[in-house]
């Protein structure tokens, strides 16, 4: 951590994470005004979206729906800065029954099951407890799922389901070790405070084998960038799962419960399992094949600074750049072509914030002539990990991480 990053971090002072945060009854279900349409370009459409900043502190998000909100970041955010802004940061949830307030003074964590004393923790004493900050990337298992072709059903996103912030808050492994995790555990579950609107429908929980909860960098976040939590972001507390996706990353968080069985529950059992081929490929159409629950995410990287369709004055050589992560593992390199991934040219990689969080990277790239040229990035992890050219199909739509095209017209 720099000397910068130190100051920040002190600047979330106690005093001011306390504030309550409440949004008002009925504000998560506000009539959106749109003020504009994004257009996704989803290979199946419709692909337009409003685009609208009504939502409890956020600004101009792509709006895909309401209620339980499902907001996307639009994609010029990520060119801006590797951090993305809480305010335009992306919003899931799957249940609409969420508080709408937060009282401070009340809200406890609970730490329970397999432990040795079961302990219910108030905001004020996790605020005393020893902090960590990690920069870390947060993506939806099925974010790009809108470009999976054939389509699948579920959330159709394009790129911006995704975000990355520094997170501040207190080691899971600190909170377990306050409760005292007990010889026969082996995993832990997390619950928030949201709710399923229809009775008998599964809340929404998920687990960490015991190994991995106690690793000592998931943490529990009441922080990003400096700032509390957005509400539809999990304020006042989320679990963060550096290098793995989202769904990990229950927000409002106030349940732990150490257990001395697998989780056999609906939410890793059954849903958000992929298939244990490479890639999490299989043929489209495929059934019955063995599947896991999903983990770690995978290398990926995007053009940002020209979008798709762009049009450009033609030039010999133009200046490019994005972003790249490493999934679980750092960025080692970018490579970058313009045309058509023929050839590739290394990009420089800017700032390292850390292995989980993305990574700037810039290149000069040569034009043979006017007219479409098809612009790629591509990234290899340090773990020798390199994105594929080709995508990976699945009944679910997850983890998308093949090269992307950028396609934009140079004109004389
Ligand atoms: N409590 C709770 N936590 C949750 C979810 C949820 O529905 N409820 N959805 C998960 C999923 S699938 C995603 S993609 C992320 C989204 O995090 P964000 O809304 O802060 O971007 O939250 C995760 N944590
Ligand atoms: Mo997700």
């Amino acid at each position: 951590m720099d000397y910068l990053d130190e100051r920040a971090a002190l600047a979330v002072s106690r005093r001011r994470l306390l504030k309550a945060a409440a949004v008002g009854a009925g504000a998560l279900a506000t009539p959106v005004l749109a003020q504009a349409l994004a257009d996704l370009r989803l290979p199946g459409g419709p692909s337009r979206r409003p685009l609208a900043s009504g939502f409890p502190g956020k600004g101009e998000m792509i709006v895909q729906r309401v209620r339980p909100p499902l907001l996307e970041t639009p994609f010029s955010v990520f060119d801006r800065d590797v951090f993305t802004p809480a305010d335009q940061f992306f919003v899931r949830w799957h249940w609409a029954d969420m508080p709408t307030s937060i009282d401070v003074e009340s809200f406890r964590l609970t730490v329970r099951g397999a432990v040795r004393q079961p302990i219910s923790i108030s905001l004020a004493q996790l605020l005393h407890m020893p902090r960590v900050e990690i920069a870390a990337v947060n993506q939806c298992s099925g974010n790009s799922r809108g470009l999976f072709q054939p389509r699948v059903p579920g959330a159709q996103w394009a790129h911006g389901a995704m975000g990355n912030a520094r997170w501040l808050g207190v080691s899971l492994r600190h909170v377990l070790d306050l409760a005292g995790v007990r010889g026969d555990a082996v995993a832990v579950r997390f619950g928030g405070l949201d709710q399923p609107l229809v009775a008998g429908a599964p809340d929404f929980e998920k687990s960490l084998v015991i190994e991995h909860a106690r690793d000592g960098e998931v943490m529990l976040a009441f922080a990003m960038n400096g700032e509390q939590l957005p509400m539809l972001n999990g304020f006042p507390l989320r679990l963060v799962v550096p290098g793995w996706y989202s769904t990990y990353w229950v927000k409002m968080l106030n349940d732990i419960e150490v257990l001395a069985a697998p989780d056999d529950r609906y939410w890793m059992e059954k849903a958000y399992k992929i298939p244990t081929t490479p890639g999490a490929n299989v043929v489209p159409g495929a059934k019955g094949f063995p599947t896991v629950p999903i983990g770690a995410m995978v290398p990926r990287s995007w053009v940002t600074s020209l979008g798709e369709g762009q049009e450009i004055a033609f030039e010999p050589s133009i200046p490019l750049g994005g972003i790249a992560m490493g999934g679980d593992h750092g960025v080692a390199r970018v490579d970058v072509s313009s045309d058509g991934g023929h050839s590739w040219r290394p990009a420089t990689l800017g700032p390292d914030h850390g292995k989980y969080s993305f990574r700037r990277w810039d290149a000069r790239v040569p034009l043979a002539r006017p007219g479409r040229i098809r612009l790629m990035a591509r990234c290899t992890s340090t773990a020798g990990v390199t994105q594929p050219m080709a995508p990976v199909w699945n009944p679910s739509g997850f983890m998308r991480a093949n090269v992307e095209v950028t396609t934009i017209l140079a004109t004389r």
